[in-house]
């Protein structure tokens, strides 16, 4: 008999987070198939309305599989569910490795140290490290070689697992071992932060990324690696002959490689001229052109985010990101324009950034063609640059505020200034809905069946609460605008 593996996606806590079949355990699975009988597990769902880690389901599911290893994804937002998690395993099977991997530890190789529960990391990609990790333990040696992983005691500097040479070699994902029809529920929100109306999941077509923003995790590394367009179209065919109705692009990049990224929407369009795509985390959108956003559509790509960040001149070059705001309006202008609905990121509360200098990122948003937009707090992970940063400004500030829910004023930003960034945030997404008729664009554009959903409802009512906080003068009037927040965090440091 094989032995068991339990991998687990661990989950944040927040009140509506997306969710998203697991892609990394699920291709991780994949991997470990021939030596092991693997199981999945997403805490997402128990978590979701920001209840606590599910200890007791986690200790039933261990007493009952005995597995030999859990492995453990984490974002840096999900360490606290995934050390609670790791206790749940060894409370019931002290025996049983708990191996922990993810853009957490990949981020803080050793920070995980802190829980006792768990004994090694896997930092960087796992597809050949896991496997490798699991054959040790199986024969009760001692893993060796096994280029990423972290012991409980040794040393820096640890470097990642080496990029996966050859994605066209990866394994399709193990869409077996979940119900990919649970995740199509409109209680709950896909990607693009829309109640999840129709059979869905990602697909990661390429990994790393060359650019170097300084708020940006290098989890996949710094090279482009495309799979071949065939490659891809496996992939797509895999899941819509599993009921698959819109697929999304995560990869970190997917329009760096232009000629590539056309080839793949000109098959799917050739192939699968149903299918709805979108890009919920984001284009870079000086890089593309408007064939691109022609394509796109016909390929029946009704959803892009694009991730401008700030409309600053100052914070761009801050933060690495070097922008071309002048080709993002026009690319938006291109989106638009082909019927592919766009929706920009601005992040609010960079270290140093002054409140004037959100003013003009709101503004600057508010003046584009894109028809929605999400106004994110500024998080300062560790191992990341910005960290640096946030740390030169008010230190402790930032680690503080990682666990914290996504939009509250336990931000870095609020902490390090006493500037209620939830109530810019809340003013910034009233004047920009109210503006250009977007909120009725919105309205109009939901089909009909959703405005009595659950799922639909609740998003309303979210952004209806955070409007109306908006109104609200009295909320954060802890210093004028222009005071802001950079010399607040001056006089802080
Ligand atoms: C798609 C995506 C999203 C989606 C969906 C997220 C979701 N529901 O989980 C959306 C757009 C909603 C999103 C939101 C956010 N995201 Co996001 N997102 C991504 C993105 C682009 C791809 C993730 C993915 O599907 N990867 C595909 C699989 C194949 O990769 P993987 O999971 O990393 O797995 C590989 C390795 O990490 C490793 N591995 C993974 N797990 C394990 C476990 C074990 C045991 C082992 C050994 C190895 C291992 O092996 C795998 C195969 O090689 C990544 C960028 C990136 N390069 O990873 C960012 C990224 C994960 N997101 C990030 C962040 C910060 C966020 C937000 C917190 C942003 C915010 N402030 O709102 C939110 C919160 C997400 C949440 N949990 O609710 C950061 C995380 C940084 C960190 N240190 O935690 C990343 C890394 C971006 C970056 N480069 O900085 N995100
Ligand atoms: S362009 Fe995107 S993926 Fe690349 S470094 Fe910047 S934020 Fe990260």
């Amino acid at each position: 008999m094989k032995p068991r593996v339990l991998l687990i996606k661990a989950a944040p806590k927040a009140d509506r987070p997306s969710l998203a079949p697991p892609l990394g355990i699920m291709l991780l699975a994949a991997a470990l198939r021939d030596q092991a009988d693997v199981r999945l597990y997403d805490a997402g769902f128990d978590m979701y309305g920001a209840a606590p880690p599910p200890v007791d389901k986690v200790r039933a599911m261990i007493a009952e599989l005995r597995p030999i290893m859990v492995g453990i994804s984490a974002l840096t937002c999900e360490r606290e569910c995934m050390i609670a998690l790791a206790a749940a395993v060894k409370a019931v099977s002290p025996e049983t490795v708990v191996v922990v991997g993810g853009p957490y530890p990949t981020a803080e190789p050793e920070a995980w140290r802190e829980s006792p529960d768990i004994d090694w990391a896997l930092c960087g990609e796992g597809d050949e490290g896991l496997p490798k990790l699991l054959r040790a333990i199986v024969a009760g040696e001692l893993p060796r070689d096994i280029p990423g992983l972290v012991d409980r005691v040794g040393t820096g500097p640890h470097l990642k697992a080496p990029a996966h040479p050859d994605l066209d070699a990866l394994p399709i994902p193990a869409y077996d071992l979940i119900d990919i029809h649970r995740y199509a529920d409109t209680r709950f929100r896909n990607q693009t932060g829309l109640p999840a109306y129709t059979t869905y999941t990602s697909i990661m077509t390429s990994r790393g990324c060359p650019y170097k923003c300084g708020y940006c995790h290098d989890v996949l590394g710094k090279k482009f690696r495309g799979m071949s367009v065939e490659r891809v179209m496996q992939e797509v065919d895999a899941v819509v002959a599993l009921g698959v109705r819109e697929v999304h692009f995560v990869d970190d990049i997917f329009n760096f490689d232009l000629p590539r990224a056309k080839a793949i929407f000109r098959a799917i369009a050739e192939r699968h001229p149903k299918l709805r795509l979108a890009f919920p985390n984001g284009l870079r959108a000086d890089r593309l052109d408007q064939e691109f956003a022609t394509l796109a559509k016909a390929a029946g790509c009704w959803y892009a985010g694009i991730a401008v960040e700030t409309a600053s001149a100052r914070l761009q070059k801050a933060i690495q990101k070097h922008l071309n705001l002048d080709k993002v309006s026009r690319a938006i202008g291109w989106l638009e324009d082909a019927g592919v609905r766009t929706r920009s990121f601005i992040m609010l509360g960079f270290p140093t950034e002054t409140e004037d200098e959100m003013e003009a990122s709101i503004r600057y948003i508010i003046g584009t063609r894109t028809s929605e937009a999400s106004f994110f707090n500024v998080v300062p992970y560790a191992g990341s640059e910005l960290y640096l940063l946030a740390e030169d400004v008010k230190p402790g500030a930032a680690s503080e505020s990682t666990q914290a829910p996504f939009y509250s004023d336990e931000s870095f930003y609020s902490r390090a200034t006493g500037v209620s960034l939830e109530k810019i945030r809340d003013r910034a997404i009233l004047r920009f809905y109210l503006s250009r008729g977007r909120f009725f664009k919105v309205l109009w554009r939901t089909p009909l069946k959703f405005w009595f959903s659950a799922g639909f409802l609740e998003t309303l009512g979210f952004f209806g609460v955070r409007a109306a906080k908006g109104l609200m003068p009295w909320r954060g009037r802890g210093r004028s605008r222009r005071s802001g927040g950079a010399a607040a965090m001056r006089e802080a440091s």
